[in-house]
Formats: C-alpha cells, structure tokens, sequence
C-alpha cells in the first residue's frame, strides 16, 4: 500500500514540477514503471528510478533457488570478447524481450523466453580509441519512446528504435581524443535522457549532461568542476584553470526522486589522481554525492565523501534511494558505496547525514595540500582499512595515511573497497548488499603535465609484488550502517559485477570464478550456484515472462579482475533445463606477473592479441647483459617502468603509443619487476641471470 500511494503522489507532483510544458509525459507507461516496484519488467539498469536493483518477483525463494537451471545461454557472436574487455552490463527486459549491450557498445535484442536473437546493432566504433581509462566497458541501456539509448566508449549518445535497433539519432558529447567516453547507463525519465562522462584519468572536466530524448538535442550540462563564481568554486585554488582539466567523471547511472524533483549521482576523482600539489583546497565535486534540479539542471546539494582526494577514492558505484524509518520518524535516505570501503548514507531531501558522518583530523603532508579532516561514517566499514606491514616498504598506513614520492602501503586500495560494482537495497530486510575489493596499493606520486586527451595521473598505486587480493559481500543494516552479515570471498568483486535482491529472500550476484550465486538475503548464506563457464562480473537482474520468473546475468569477464573473458548471456529459471559449463581458467589472488615463464625471449610485446593490459611474454629469464625490446603492439599508450618495492622508474621505456618500441638492456644479474605506470594491474617480471 505505501508504495502504490507514492506513486500517485509522485504522478501529482510530477506534473506540478514539470510545468505547463510538459504535463502529458512523453511515455507514460515507462515513466510508471520506473516509479513503480520491480515486476516482470525490468526497464532501467537499476530497476526503476531508485537503482534499488530490487525484484518484487518471489516465485524464486529460498525453499526453491536450488532448482534453478539454465532456462537458455546465447553467445553474443563474439562481441566484446576480448582481453580488453569487461562485460558488466545488467540486461533490459520489456514485454519478454531482453536488450543488452557488450563491452564494445554492441546492442542486442533477445527473446527473453528463448535467448534467440530478433536484430542486432554493431556499434562500429574505432578500435583505436586511446583514451579508454580501464577496459572497454558499457555498463548498460535505458529505453523510452520506443527508443533504446547508450552511451559509448567515444563518447556519443545514441538512440535506437526499440523494435529494429536503427540508429534515430547520435550526439557527441565531446571526442573521445581529448580524453573523453561514456561507460555508465544512461538514465531515461520524463522526456530526458541523463548521461555520465568518464575521463578521469585524461584531463576532463566531468559534467551531467540531459539530453531530450525525442532529438538527441543537448537541453543542460552540469559541470562537476565549478567555473568562476559558481558554487564549490572557492574549493579550488584562485587564479589556477585546474577545473578546465580536474577530471570529476560520472561513472554510474543517476538516481532520481520524482516527488522531490531531483536527480542524483556519484562523482569521481579529481585529476591528477595521486597529485594534489596543484589543487590546494577540498576540490568539489570530486569524490561527492550531487543532487541538481532534475528539470534544470540547477545545483541543490552536495556531499563530498573525501575531501581534497589523492588515493583515487572515489564515488564510482552507483546511487541508491530508499524510504526507511528512524527513531519512528520516515526517512528519505540515499545510499553510495565508496572506494574508501564505506556506504555513505544521507538524507536525500539535504544531502544531510542520516546516521552520522563525523570530521577526523588525519595524517598530513604538506607537499601533496593534504585536506586536515576527511569524513568517517557512523558504522561499519566493509573492508579492512589498514594495511599491514611488508618487507622492504619503509611506510604502511591507514585509510587517509598521506604521502609523496615514498612508496606507502595503504587500504583500501585506490581502487576500493566498493569501485563500479552497484549495491542492491531490500526493503524487507532494511540491508544492502555490498560487493567490497580487498586489497593493498603502494602509492607514490611523481607529478605529470597536463596535455589535451593523454592520461594524467600523478602517480601511482600498485599492489605489491606478492600481496594477498579478496574480496567480501556484505550486508549494512541502512537503519545503523552496521554490519549484519559479512562473507569473504576468493576473488575482487568491488569492480565489476554488483547485487540484485529479491522479494523471494534472495541476494544474486556474479562471481569472477564463473558462477551465478543466490544468497539468503538474512544470513548470506550461498543456497544455489551455478557456473557459466565465464567470469560472471556483471549485475544480474531478475524479469518474468508468461508467468515464469527469470534471473539473468552477462558472462564475459573483467579485464581488471584478470576472470575469463566471454560473450554470453545467461537466464536462469525453476522450468531450466539447461546444465552449467565447465569452470573457466581462475582470476589471480596474489598481485603480480603471471603466466609460465619464457627463456631468452629478447621481444616483450604489450597489448598483443587483443588482450590490451597485459605484456606477453609477462615472465621472461634471459642472461644477464641481455637487451629487451618493448613493443606496443596494442592500441593505448602504456609503459614498462621498475616497480621496485613501490619505487618507480630506475628503468622506464616511457610511454609508448601504438607501434612504439624502446629497448632495455639488463647488465646485473637479477629479478626486475615492472609495471605500466597509467594500467598499475599490468605486471611484468624479466629475471637476468
Ligand atoms: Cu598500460
């Protein structure tokens, strides 16, 4: 009841806000589903206008989820399937057809019911986009008007009609050479499609940009770096054009709340990522929940979780609304999964703490303008945020420890805790479900120049030579921001593939080892898993047909994770009949060159088959007084530099772009370890003797 009554409320206030203009919705029927409990349909990638990514559906509980079987898998005819790739989009599904797009922006539509193919549409992007920061990745579609709308890698949103998958309309955002793409789900409400900017990591100014959703035509931005005079601008150093070039992507599709009239999402780091030298202040809206005026784009609130960031602590995983009671008082909460490993959760109407978020002194370095407090929420963090001590680094801290050109062991990483991964919330149990990354970054900074649409990143963050990687799901209780359960798992699961929760009990989510697992929503106990044959790093997502109820999920890898890559879709449902494939080759747990060493190879070659972050081969023994050649035979520019216990660059080929070669001769017997400075997951091992 308390659900049907919000949506007739937020139809009211809906119009009211819209004004005369548009009173009549443009596609009313979407616009109800996405204010409306998840059912058969499954029309926006986090379910409806909360990014709840909860199922009302409960044919599938706990007393059956073992039954589960494969109802179909299709393989998406070899796109994206790639080392370069992640598949970590959560599928469309509307009226038992099924929209998915791969890490190469290709769109497919299937029959839900039988995985058959009705079209297709091949993006035809360049191949040689050299501004993509961490795998080709889409993170999914939004649909409306009978149009389905994406974002791509080089950085044009586009339009399809739903029923052909004909291109109506495309529009550049930018280009993709001064640093800029697209990877998050668009958002489609009222009329207007919301799109993220990614290129944090090249130098760009981040912004929300709402387009209207019949031409394509741009109607607002939002820059998330103030220019002169405009809110959060005396956050950044007077007289200095960083905001032209201070990054602050939009990773994730944004939340929006249609009875307040406000739209919501996270932003990213600040750029230099591990430079903050020349950003002396807090930097908004780096690393900062936004709420703007859905309609105009207007600024409301914000709330910046890391202040002044310099760890690549940012707010990546996607926002999340939910209504709750506290102290007998009804709360209008929002939820975001941080990098720093905590759930930040604030009251939507003011962006105020709803639980507690308190301002600690922390540790300070002069040179980097370190900020003198950093918000700590009330509660539990998801993982652990100390790092422990290891041989031959000099310097290991907490969360917030500072440095500058020492190599620092800190947790979490940069990379989280909770980076792209979307949590789910479920009302009945008042708990999210968050995926966490445990691991340890040696961070050291070194300082680069800014240049138009080439990676600036100001240092770099590492795991150690040898260090343990896990991960963890957790369920927060959203009343206290405690832990009610915690699991650990094998592998990183903050990246890639989040949670979908269901009215049946259950908690669903992907694994990179390959399998599709379902979890009591009350104890995090694993009642069912299934193995996909690929690594499962992507949200699943739950729909129904004829009166069947379906859970589905992508299969195709992370590139970041180093899980199988793949190409596949799979549905799953109590009538399946379909068996689990074998499980695929297994993602590292130890940080650093892998793979079965080469004698005397004198050519190292970087991005080759397809495979872009990798160096082939990655474990060389050659004789001492041997000369290497690097050659980049991928499509980005990367480098082979010393990773020496954290130090960096006592040999370095530089950046190589696309055919570029550098030859490094080793004189000393030994074991040098290397890593690409901007891509610090690649890792290489040359042993002379
Ligand atoms: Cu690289």
């Amino acid at each position: 009841m308390r659900r049907g009554l919000r949506i007739v409320l937020s139809t009211a206030f809906g119009a009211l806000l819209a004004g005369a203009g548009s009173v009549w919705a443009a596609d009313p029927e979407i616009d109800k589903l996405l204010q409306s409990p998840v059912g058969k349909d499954w029309v926006t990638n986090g379910g409806n206008l909360t990014n709840e990514r909860y199922s009302a559906l409960k044919q599938i509980d706990t007393s059956n989820v073992k039954q589960l079987k494969g109802a179909w898998m299709t393989r998406l005819k070899g796109s994206g399937f790639g080392g370069k790739y992640s598949f970590e989009a959560t599928p469309l599904v509307k009226d038992g057809i099924m929209y998915i797009v791969t890490g190469n922006d290709d769109v497919f539509a299937l029959n839900a019911k039988s995985g058959e193919f009705l079209w297709e549409r091949w993006s035809g992007i360049d191949q040689k986009i050299t501004s993509v920061c961490c795998g080709w990745d889409n993170r999914g579609l939004a649909m409306g008007e009978g149009m389905l709308f994406l974002g791509q890698l080089d950085a044009n949103v586009v339009a399809l009609d739903i029923k052909t998958g004909e291109e109506v309309w495309k529009t550049p955002i930018e280009v993709w050479q001064d640093g800029y793409g697209i990877t998050s789900a668009p958002l489609y409400y009222d009329g207007v499609v919301y799109s993220g900017i990614t290129g944090g990591e090249y130098g760009i100014r981040g912004r929300l940009t709402a387009l209207d959703a019949k031409t394509g035509k741009i109607l607002w931005r939002f820059f998330t770096l103030p220019g002169p005079g405009e809110v959060g601008a005396d956050t950044w150093p007077a007289g200095n054009d960083q905001y032209t070039h201070g990054g602050a992507a939009i990773w994730n599709t944004p939340a929006l709340d249609s009875q307040l009239g406000l739209i919501y999402f996270a932003v990213g780091n600040c750029g230099p990522d591990y430079d903050g030298a020349a950003r002396e202040g807090d930097n908004l809206f780096c690393a900062s929940v936004v709420a703007l005026n859905a309609k105009t784009g207007e600024h409301v609130w914000h709330f910046q979780e890391v202040h002044h960031d310099i760890w690549d602590y940012d707010a990546a995983s996607p926002v999340l609304l939910f209504d709750t009671t506290i102290n007998g008082q009804p709360r209008k909460g929002i939820a975001q999964a941080g990098r720093t490993g905590w759930v930040y959760i604030l009251d939507r109407t003011n962006g105020k703490p709803l639980i507690g978020i308190e301002e600690r002194a922390v540790p300070q370095e002069p040179l980097q303008k370190t900020a003198k407090t950093q918000p700590y929420p009330v509660g539990d963090a998801i993982v652990p945020q100390c790092a422990q001590p290891m041989e031959g680094y000099e310097r290991a801290g907490c969360i917030f420890e500072a440095f500058w050109e020492e190599p620092t062991l800190i947790q979490p990483s940069g990379i989280g805790g909770t980076n792209w991964s979307p949590m789910s919330y479920n009302p009945d149990t008042g708990d999210f479900y968050v995926p966490g990354t445990i691991r340890t970054s040696a961070f050291s900074r070194y300082g680069d120049t800014y240049k138009k649409g080439q990676r600036y990143n100001g240092g770099t963050q590492a795991a150690p030579i040898g260090s343990a990687m896990s991960g963890s799901w957790t369920a927060i209780a959203a009343t206290t921001n405690k832990i009610a359960w915690q699991k650990n798992v094998p592998y990183r699961v903050g990246s890639g593939g989040g949670s979908t929760t269901t009215a049946g009990g259950l908690v669903f989510h992907g694994d990179p080892g390959g399998t599709i697992q379902a979890r009591d929503a009350k104890s995090g106990e694993v009642l069912w898993q299934f193995q996909t044959g690929f690594g499962a790093e992507a949200t699943p997502m739950v729909y129904g047909v004829d009166g069947d109820e379906y859970v589905a999920i992508a299969a195709g890898g992370n590139q970041g994770v180093g899980s199988a890559n793949g190409d596949a879709v799979w549905a799953f449902s109590l009538k399946g009949q379909v068996n689990p494939l074998w499980p695929p080759p297994l993602p590292p747990m130890v940080a650093g060159p892998t793979g079965p060493i080469a004698d005397n190879a004198d050519t190292i070659k970087i991005g080759a088959f397809n495979s872009e972050y990798t160096y082939s081969p990655g474990r060389d023994r050659v004789k001492a007084g041997s000369a290497v050649t690097f050659t980049n035979v991928g499509d980005i520019p990367h480098t082979a530099t010393a990773f020496e216990n954290g130090k960096i660059g006592s040999w370095d080929t530089g950046a190589l772009s696309s055919g570029e070669s550098k030859t490094i001769t080793f004189d000393k017997p030994g074991t040098y370890y290397y890593i690409c400075t901007p891509h610090p997951w690649m890792y290489g091992q040359i042993i002379a003797e």
